[in-house]
């Protein structure tokens, strides 16, 4: 009865699938479908992941090219599960035939944890014999248990446990009441959960005990600043108003707005994903990037001592930048008129679920855009910006108190440019410090007795250019002074400089480290097509001026496992199962060998780079030493890196925007007014008083 109803299920959807977008995510009913397919042959199983296998891009290209005469790319779900004894199972499922089309056991390998994986720790936890006596000797009863917290970790990698087992760390603290910030409790402990067994298989003690902090605590919810004295009491509503609408239009998932093009895609594991990005130039549609995405990231810590060595997060490869995804509140997330899209994934049981507006787009006013004015006469030209933000933002993990809340924004710009900026808040994650030790150099003493550690945040962006087309190649590109010294005859007066280009030609050799001396930033050329005035090729240009190095050093766990993170470029030829820069599995990975990118490009060091399909992999981010300004919550921090047209187009591309005001010389002198665009009939002088006509009071003139 079961098997035929999900059957039907299934054969339901063979009709349906044929409007989906090919990039669209799996919905509720195709994640359903493809969960009713594999236990149609595997029962004893709870799924990890059930999620888009993307269409392979040459097949894909293809029916976009004869859409009427080639078949559409089947929809295909792209399944992890994991069965009894912590067996791992990768498959694909074709939904349009409903059958499966692969499917197996991968040994050695652990998926990312999930929500349910680590709601289940905190109650061993509480309950375990070993935990409730090393409670006792840093100063917790057996009474107290109920206010003992732990935040489940992946364990990164130990080597006394290897890959085999599915482990988890639980970072220790304690509540002295339910409301309290526990991170001001760290407990200097550290147990070992076994995920399949349920059990705490060992716990890290530390040589030197650290006993229970005795300062009073440090909260931010608004019951402890009313205590602290309460609210600011000057500010007063800003509103943000667009009275005719927005002026983005969305159809499905593919977004329009000032001449872009863009779907927008999400999954469990890399959250958003653009693709097909284009630009519509004044009627020829541009190519310029066919996916985007944030495909991994690291949070190494400094503190040498075992077993902080194991705190290095992936937040997307150990736990799904999509599954921490937070559902987003109007007016708190997001200000102003806002477009939501949701996001479906499976649970563990194998039924799909729904977080609700886990993407937010909107439109901000962006400042100006571009301004002169005459000096002879006053004469002036000022145009306003707009920017299209499309944004989500993950908690890692999705815990309530939260620590490290990233707040993706991609933006798009009226001139062609695309920005990618997150932004760091959420809570540090503390250790315990005693009265009179010092919590320096590897960490800082953020408030009496809670010791944050030194750590990095960096971030791997995968780039799949499509710079007028897929044949694509990068360059890295530095200012440079001009050779000769000071009176020889190329440089005589030693003032030359120039940007020099180097090809990054092949694989092997396209490995390119961030230098702020030299304005080092990257272009993803297409050097077939020159730009007519320049003759230089269209080019799309990273630039990136947040790039640390990676601090662990070579021959580290976080050097080996987080390979991506050795440079701030990497190229590759594009292939289509080179997604996960860290590895498509990547808790519990040694590093011996590197998964992902250096595994990729050892395969084939000399392959070309050269007009071909090429991606790059940036990796970018900050250093973190904690302060007590970062505590008890962070004030969010931002990051920025630019995607910007350099000789894409002939001219600025943004001169049709219309102008806030405009006016010529010609006809100042004729003592006309000029033209006006977009009218502000909402600003105004912030103290009253009279505006003058033409005068600086109603966008008149410029200033
Ligand atoms: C601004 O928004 C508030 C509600 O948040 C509303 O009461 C007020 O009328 C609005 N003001 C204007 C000028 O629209
Ligand atoms: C990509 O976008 C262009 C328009 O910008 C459209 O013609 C084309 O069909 C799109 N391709 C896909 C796969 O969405
Ligand atoms: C950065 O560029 C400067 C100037 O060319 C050079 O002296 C320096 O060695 C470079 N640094 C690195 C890390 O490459
Ligand atoms: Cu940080």
């Amino acid at each position: 009865m079961v098997l035929e109803r999900l059957q039907q299920m299934a054969s339901h959807l063979t009709g349906q699938v044929a409007q989906h977008h090919p990039s669209d995510p799996l919905t509720t009913e195709e994640i359903a479908a493809a969960v009713a397919v594999v236990r149609r042959e595997y029962t004893d199983l709870f799924f990890n992941a059930v999620t888009l296998w993307e269409p392979r891009k040459a097949e894909m290209m293809k029916w976009l090219a004869s859409p009427a005469t080639v078949p559409r790319p089947h929809r295909v779900a792209d399944v992890v599960a994991i069965g009894r004894g912590s067996k791992v199972y990768d498959g694909l499922v074709d939904l349009d035939d409903g059958i499966i089309l692969r499917w197996e056991l991968t040994e050695g390998v652990q998926p990312l944890i999930t929500m349910e994986d680590l709601n289940t720790v905190e109650s061993v936890v509480r309950k375990d014999p070993k935990v409730i006596e090393q409670c006792g000797h840093i100063g917790i009863p057996p009474t107290d248990m109920h206010k003992v917290y732990c935040d489940p970790w992946t364990i990164g990698y130990d080597e006394r446990f290897g890959s085999g087992v599915r482990l988890q760390q639980a970072l220790m603290y304690y509540r002295p009441h339910v409301d309290d910030c526990q991170y001001t409790y760290p407990l200097d402990f550290c147990p070992i959960f076994n995920a399949d067994t349920q059990e705490i298989v060992h716990i890290d003690v530390p040589k030197v005990r650290r006993q229970l902090n005795t300062a009073a605590p440090n909260n931010y919810h608004a019951e402890a600043i009313e205590k602290q004295g309460g609210f600011r009491k000057d500010l007063k509503p800003i509103n943000i108003t667009q009275p005719e609408g927005v002026s983005f239009t969305v159809e499905g998932r593919t977004l329009k707005w000032q001449n872009w093009n863009v779907h927008v895609g999400f999954n469990y594991r890399e959250g958003m994903v653009l693709s097909n990005i284009t630009f519509d130039d004044k009627g020829t549609v541009r190519p310029v990037f066919w996916r985007m995405s944030l495909a991994e990231m690291v949070v190494p810590y400094g503190n040498p001592e075992r077993p902080h060595q194991r705190k290095h997060a992936f937040d997307l490869g150990e736990y799904g930048g999509g599954y921490m995804t937070n559902s987003l509140a109007l007016g708190c997330d997001c200000k102003g008129a806002i477009h939501y899209m949701d996001a479906a994934f499976v649970n563990r049981a194998g039924e799909p679920q729904v977080i609700k507006n886990a993407i937010c787009i909107h439109e901000e006013d962006a400042g100006i855009l571009f301004k002169h004015t005459d000096f002879r006469d006053e004469s002036c030209t000022v145009t306003r910006a707009r920017k299209l933000v499309v944004s989500h933002v993950f908690t890692a993990a999705n815990y309530e108190p939260v620590f490290s809340v990233y707040c993706v924004y991609w933006i798009f710009h009226q001139d062609g440019t695309i920005q990618l900026e997150i932004k760091l808040t959420g809570i540090l994650n503390t250790y315990s410090l005693n009265p009179g030790e010092s919590a320096a150099p590897w960490g800082t003493e953020v408030y009496p007795g809670v010791n944050a550690h030194n750590h990095q945040h960096l971030f791997c962006l995968r780039v799949d250019p499509n710079v007028d087309g897929s044949d694509n190649t990068v360059f890295e590109v530095d200012a440079v002074q001009g050779e000769g010294e000071v009176g020889s005859e190329e440089n005589p007066y030693g003032n030359a400089f120039y940007a020099r280009k180097t090809k990054l030609a092949t694989a092997g050799a396209a490995m390119s480290d961030y230098n702020g001396s030299t304005s080092r930033t990257w272009d993803m050329s297409n050097t077939n097509k020159l730009n007519p005035y320049s003759k230089k090729p269209v080019s799309y240009r990273l630039v990136s001026r947040e790039v640390p190095s990676l601090l662990p050093k070579e021959g580290s766990l976080v050097w080996k496992r987080a390979g991506f993170a050795r440079h701030a470029v990497h190229v590759t030829k594009y292939d289509d199962d080179q997604i996960h820069p860290a590895g498509r599995h990547v808790p519990q990975t040694s590093g011996e060998p590197s998964q992902g990118l250096p595994a990729w490009i050892a395969a084939d060091p000399s392959a070309s780079l050269d007009n071909t399909d090429v991606v790059l992999w940036h990796t970018f981010g900050l250093t973190h030493f904690p302060s007590p300004e970062d505590y008890p919550v962070m004030p969010a921090e931002p990051m920025t890196v630019l995607f910007r047209p350099r000789n894409f187009f002939t001219q600025n591309p943004a001169l049709d925007v219309p102008p806030s005001y405009s006016s010529t010389p010609s006809q100042m002198a004729a003592g006309k007014t000029g033209i006006r665009g977009i009218v502000d009939s909402i600003s105004r002088l912030a103290f009253g008083g009279k505006q003058e006509k033409g005068g600086s009071g109603d966008c008149g003139g410029c200033n």
